[in-house]
């Protein structure tokens, strides 16, 4: 572990209160954290404006940030060739984590309609309907089976398709569709696109950095409108569309008279099997024999936020917890799926004798125990991690410390809630959202997502920005780790409308929803992008994506999957920003493409802030433009003189 005098002071890491207090119990342990390593290893300078290439082995040529067109690469590649084939392959990553993940639960879905899988089943028809009904598949006067395994089949050429469109290319709005097939990134299947953007990035390939960013964005748009659809879609499907529950995140929790049970990591079959056995009477039997209280089972990062929102699951924090929350002591089992798991989490468990369990062939860890989840016979897996949590619980050591903090949000705002919310039951529509934006009570529409990062104050730009934007009448969409960013800090409940501008706090009351509507997981961005679809299609908001008075944000990112996420919010019309880090080389002509030139094109546009105060500013200014090219910036202001008016007159009374 690193020297005490080294290490950044707690306050500097972290506005999570719990996570702090964790962090300083492990650096009292002698236990090291992520946070640390990050505070001591500096990131390489030519790696983080992503101007080292190491495509073949002539290389690895590194570039001068300074003075980007000083030099090539041996092969003769430029710092755009070399800038944008590093970005293309961040961008293949990503979209390879989103489709793998999206491809299993088809699989499963597959499985289940064929009887193949009976521990699950379809809980959610009338959305296997709507999705049906959506992609042109006849559903009148046939059997919910029939119609289920014609769905299977249109939905795999998401994947597989070699050549065509992918079947959501009919969700998404004509004119945004027009753009994406005059410019020829209309996704034909996601392998597709993810084997040839790793062909072109090779060595001696495609050396045009407008050409690549082509097929960057087609492969982008296979995540977004492709693999994540599909996978938001199909497990709701098959585990129910979320709708608004009331929740309680934070490790506070644990609970120090009960086996705690933690999943961490993205897929829900894991977690919806271990609700299942967390509920076994002999297993819940077990645990009182063993003296607990019974089983409390918790999620983090994107499984939590799948199962909290769907059942309103207790969520014991984000990526940069997921190492503090092993540091209570208190958890009896750890167990993981794929993606975002730190291989020292592995470690960090051993330091407390915590059960670590890896449960998924792909993502092993060196020397951690592996339970492999069979998703015909999974409950063999999920029973076999509550066995052993009951037996840690049993031999648990006294150094308990579970940080007595809670917050408590509404979450599980799925598309389909936010249009019987605001439309009500017999009329359910986007058409108030649409007229409220258009009076301008609400100025326009958020996406504020992704991951927290060690290198970034953790939860403090996801909380100042969306408090910022709210204050400014902008509704706020979330998904990802930066929901739980603003659940812990109060801001996902009805009574965050007190922190909203005048507009968007009367809608709020009217409605009683809270200005900051939590969509469910990284996936579940898809859902910003129908619900940014039937904007368009309800009227009144221009033609395209790109005409809507909306922005999105991730302040806080770390993982290629981001990037991929904001490359299809950018392709889809969106300006979206990312702070702290941005793998660009500053200065280069790709650079200029990204953040200016994409948007004269018709599709959204790169930005990029370390502050959260001026994300917002960048963020406000650019609704304020789409909605004067919309002609209705002058509503708004008659609005505000409204509000005005009113609160005179409320003074006068
Ligand atoms: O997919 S927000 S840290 S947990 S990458 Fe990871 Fe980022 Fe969290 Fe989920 Ni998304």
């Amino acid at each position: 572990m690193a020297k005490l005098q080294e290490l950044i002071r707690v306050e500097d890491l972290t506005t999570c209160d719990a996570t702090a207090q964790m962090i300083t119990k492990a650096r009292k342990d002698g236990v090291e954290l992520f946070f640390d390593r990050a505070s001591n290893m500096k990131p390489c300078p030519i790696g983080s404006e992503s101007a080292c290439c190491k495509h073949c082995s002539m290389g690895p040529c590194r570039m001068n940030v300074n003075s980007p067109y000083d030099r090539v690469g041996v092969c003769g590649a430029t710092i755009d060739t070399i800038v944008a084939r590093n970005f293309g392959r961040m961008v293949a990553a990503g979209t390879a984590a989103h489709t793998d993940h999206g491809m299993g639960m088809l699989e499963l879905f597959r499985d289940v309609v064929n009887g193949k899988n009976t521990e699950f089943k379809i809980q959610d028809p009338l959305k296997l309907l709507e999705v049906a009904k959506a992609l042109d598949i006849v559903t009148e006067g046939r059997e919910l089976k029939e119609i289920a395994l014609d769905l299977y089949t249109e939905l795999e050429k998401t994947y597989t398709q070699v050549d065509g469109e992918i079947p959501m290319m009919k969700r998404v709005p004509p004119k945004t569709l027009e753009l994406w097939r005059k410019e020829g990134i209309v996704p034909r299947g996601a392998m597709r696109e993810i084997m040839e953007m790793m062909h072109r990035t090779a060595i001696g390939v495609d050396q045009d950095y407008e050409n690549l960013t082509k097929q960057i964005s087609r492969t982008a748009l296979a995540d977004g409108w492709g693999g994540s659809m599909v996978s938001t879609d199909i497990t709701d499907i098959l585990f129910g569309t979320p709708t608004p529950v009331e929740v309680e995140v934070g490790m506070g929790v644990l609970k120090e008279d009960k086996v705690n049970i933690i999943v961490h990591g993205h897929e829900p079959i894991l977690l919806e099997a271990m609700i299942i056995s967390a509920a076994d009477p002999e297993l819940k039997q077990m645990a009182i024999d063993a003296g607990a209280k019974g089983i409390n089972l918790i999620g983090m990062c994107c499984s939590g936020l799948d199962a909290l929102s769907r059942h309103g699951l207790p969520h014991a924090g984000n990526f940069s917890s997921t190492e503090a929350v092993l540091v209570t002591g208190a958890v009896d089992a750890m167990c993981v799926d794929v993606q975002c798991i730190k291989q020292d989490m592995k470690r960090v468990a051993d330091c407390y004798d915590t059960p670590f369990i890896t449960t998924n062939y792909r993502a092993k860890i060196e020397g951690a125990l592996h339970i492999q989840l069979d998703e015909h016979e999974p409950l063999k897996c999920t029973e076999e991690i509550v066995i052993k949590a009951i037996t840690r619980f049993k031999t648990r050591g006294k150094t308990i410390q579970i940080p007595r903090i809670t917050g408590r949000g509404v979450h599980g705002f799925s598309y389909e809630y936010i249009n019987y919310m605001l439309g009500g039951s017999f009329r359910g529509s986007y058409k108030p959202l649409n007229d409220n934006i258009i009076n301008g009570r609400i100025r326009g529409v958020a996406g504020v997502v992704g991951c927290t990062n060690p290198r970034s104050k953790q939860d403090f730009s996801h909380v100042e920005l969306v408090k910022e934007l709210i204050r400014n009448d902008v509704l706020v969409l979330q998904t990802g780790c930066s929901q739980l960013a603003l659940a812990k800090a109060g801001l996902t409940g009805p009574g965050a409308a007190a922190l909203a501008g005048p507009g968007l706090a009367e809608v709020c009351e009217t409605v009683g929803m809270p200005p900051v509507l939590g969509l469910g997981s990284c996936v579940d961005n898809s859902r910003i992008l129908i619900a940014a679809s039937e904007m368009v299609r309800t009227g009144g908001l221009g033609d395209s994506i790109a005409d809507l008075p909306a922005a999105g944000c991730a302040p806080e990112w770390m993982s290629e999957k981001a990037i991929a996420i904001g490359q299809y919010f950018v392709a889809s019309g969106i300006y979206t920003i990312f702070g702290h880090t941005f793998p660009m080389t500053n200065g280069t002509k790709f650079e200029k493409h990204l953040f200016e030139e994409l948007e004269t094109k018709g599709f959204g546009k790169w930005g990029f802030a370390d502050d959260p105060l001026e994300m917002a500013r960048l963020m406000i200014a650019h609704i304020d433009k789409k909605r004067h090219a919309l002609g209705i910036d002058k509503a708004r202001e008659r609005v505000l003189m409204d509000m005005a008016d009113r609160r005179v007159l409320d003074a006068m009374a």
